[in-house]
């Protein structure tokens, strides 16, 4: 009887080891996929055919996303690519949500060797002719009061908001934390 049981959990622990290999196999080929482009990315880098992109005027929005929340994360995180390929300066001055109460903008920075977060009142500008990125460990949208979780499959509608460009709506779509 004992033994039967010892086999049992044995057993449990070995799908569970093969099915976590699996996974781990899948981010390896996501990378090696990376790595094959021949672009030179960090490995976190948003891949630009994975998310939302939209236009507004002069401005090329792509590899727009959210990460999927991790349990009992308070906030989430978004990040996007803005081109302005016009000939005036631009900002982003808001962002909105229905999935949030409210979406800030942050930028991360290295202060005597601690990463700190702030939030940008005046907006992320985007100078002509420049490529803005939001990216994790950089500048990026922080959603609070999120409504529920960002789950992976899932997706977010967005609102921005331009100084010039005026507003344009995107649903992104909820990455994983790793591999996207
Ligand atoms: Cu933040």
């Amino acid at each position: 009887m004992k033994h039967e049981r010892m086999i049992a959990v044995a057993a449990l622990i070995f799908s569970a080891t093969l099915s976590l290999s699996a996974v781990s196999a899948v981010a390896q080929q996501a990378n090696d996929m990376n790595n094959m482009s021949g672009m030179k990315m960090p490995m976190d880098a948003p891949s630009p055919a994975k998310g939302a992109a939209a236009k507004a005027g002069d401005l090329d929005i792509s590899g727009a996303y959210v990460r999927a929340m991790l349990p009992g994360q308070p906030v989430g995180g978004g990040y996007l690519v803005i081109h302005n390929g016009g000939g005036s300066n631009d900002t982003l001055v808001s962002v909105k949500s229905p999935g949030a109460g409210k979406v800030e903008l942050h930028e991360m920075k290295m202060e005597n060797n601690i990463m700190k977060m702030r939030e940008l009142k005046d907006g992320v500008a985007v100078p002509a002719g420049a490529t803005v990125e939001l990216s994790p460990n950089g500048l990026h949208m922080m959603f609070k009061q999120v409504k529920a979780p960002f789950k992976q499959g899932g997706t977010v509608p967005v609102t921005l908001t331009f100084e010039k460009a005026g507003s344009v709506d995107l649903i992104l779509p909820v990455l994983p934390v790793q591999g996207n």
